[in-house]
C-alpha cells in the first residue's frame, strides 16, 4: 500500500507545506499535520499554572475538590441529538471513576437543549476573552494556522443564521490515566445533530494544542490514529471494542502522533482514533477545537 504520511515539522515550515494539506486530511491521504513548537513551552506552562491559581482546574496533587467532582466528564461521554440521557462512543458499563475537567463548552456533550448549549458558550466565550486579554491567544494561534494551512479561507467561530454563537474552543485536562479508546467523532454520523449548522458541512477534523502530557518515566500519554475513515462496518468494533484485533487482522496502517508541550496537530476526525491513557503524575491537558471543512466553502466552522 502506499505510504501515509503525516505533515511533521515546525510550525512555519508546516504550514506553508503543500497548498492542498487541508484537502489530503479530508481524504485521508495524510493522517495528519503536526506542527512543532506552535506555541512556547514556557507559555503553555504559564497557563497551566493560571488555570489553578484561577480555580478553573484543580492541582493534581491534592484529591479532587468537590466542586471539580461535580462537573467531571466520564470517560467516553456524549449525548446524541436531543437526548438527555449520555451515549458513550464505546460500551463502557463501569464507571471508570477517570475524569476529566473542560474549560469551555462541549457540543457532543451539551449539544441536547440548543438553548442551554449556546447560553453555556456565551459564559466560556466570556472566559476566554478574560484569560486572553492581553496574553498571547491560543485560540487565535489556532484560527490563524487554519487560515494558512487553507491558503484564503476565513476560520471564524461557528454559529447559527440567527447569530448565536458555538465555543471557540474548549481546554480539556485528562485527569488520572483518562482514556479516548478507539472512536470517531462527527456531529453528522455520530451525534446526529441536524439541528446544528455545523453538520452541514463535509469534512470534520480536530485540532489539538498540547499544554501539558501525562508522564511516566520515559512514556507519556499520546494520540494514535487508524489509517481507517469511519463507516458502518467498523462501528461493531468499536461499540464492542475489538477494534484493535480487527485492525490487526486487517493490517490496518496507524500513526502514533507523539507531542511535546506547544506542538499543535490537526486530524480528520471520521478516522478511528485514540488516547490510551497513562496515569502519570500530571494530567495531559490540550486546548481543542473541532473543525468543519468544505472545500467551496469560503468559512472554516471552528467549535468545541
Ligand atoms: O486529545 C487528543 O489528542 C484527541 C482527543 C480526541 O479524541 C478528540 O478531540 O476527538
Ligand atoms: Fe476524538
Amino acid at each position: 500500500m502506499d505510504d501515509w504520511t503525516p505533515i511533521d515539522a515546525p510550525i512555519n515550515e508546516g504550514l506553508s507545506d503543500s497548498v492542498f494539506s487541508l484537502e489530503k486530511l479530508a481524504r485521508g491521504e495524510i493522517p495528519a499535520i503536526i506542527l512543532r513548537n506552535a506555541w512556547q513551552p514556557e507559555i503553555c506552562q504559564s497557563l497551566v499554572d493560571r488555570l489553578i491559581e484561577e480555580d478553573l482546574l484543580y492541582d493534581p496533587h491534592v484529591e479532587i475538590p468537590e466542586k471539580f467532582r461535580a462537573v467531571a466528564i466520564p470517560e467516553g461521554y456524549f449525548k446524541k441529538g436531543a437526548d438527555t440521557d449520555a451515549s458513550y462512543a464505546w460500551n463502557t458499563n463501569k464507571d471508570t471513576g477517570r475524569t476529566r475537567i473542560d474549560i469551555g463548552s462541549s457540543l457532543g456533550y451539551r449539544g441536547s437543549n440548543p438553548d442551554d448549549f449556546f447560553s453555556h458558550a456565551s459564559e466560556s466565550q466570556a472566559i476566554f476573552n478574560r484569560l486572553f486579554d492581553n496574553n498571547d491567544n491560543p485560540i487565535e494561534l489556532i484560527y490563524g494556522a487554519l487560515e494558512r494551512l487553507s491558503r484564503g479561507k476565513r476560520a471564524v467561530t461557528a454559529y447559527e443564521p440567527d447569530g448565536r454563537q458555538y465555543c471557540p474552543a474548549i481546554i480539556r485536562a485528562h485527569y488520572d490515566g483518562y482514556t479516548y479508546k478507539p472512536h470517531f467523532d462527527s456531529v453528522r454520523l455520530r451525534e446526529k445533530r441536524e439541528n446544528y449548522s455545523v453538520s452541514a458541512f463535509e469534512h470534520q477534523f480536530a485540532g489539538i494544542l498540547v499544554l501539558q502530557n501525562a508522564q511516566r518515566g520515559d512514556r507519556s500519554a499520546q494520540a494514535i490514529i487508524h489509517r481507517c475513515l469511519w463507516d458502518p462496518h467498523v462501528d461493531p468494533h468499536i461499540q464492542d471494542g475489538t477494534f484493535h484485533d480487527y485492525a490487526e487482522a486487517n493490517q490496518i496502517d496507524k500513526l502514533e502522533v507523539c507531542l511535546e508541550p506547544g506542538d499543535l496537530y490537526f486530524f480528520n476526525t471520521r478516522s478511528i482514533h485514540e488516547v490510551p491513557g497513562l496515569d502519570g503524575e500530571l494530567p495531559r491537558i490540550v486546548v481543542a477545537v473541532f473543525i468543519g471543512f468544505s472545500s467551496d466553502r469560503e468559512e472554516i466552522f471552528v467549535w468545541s
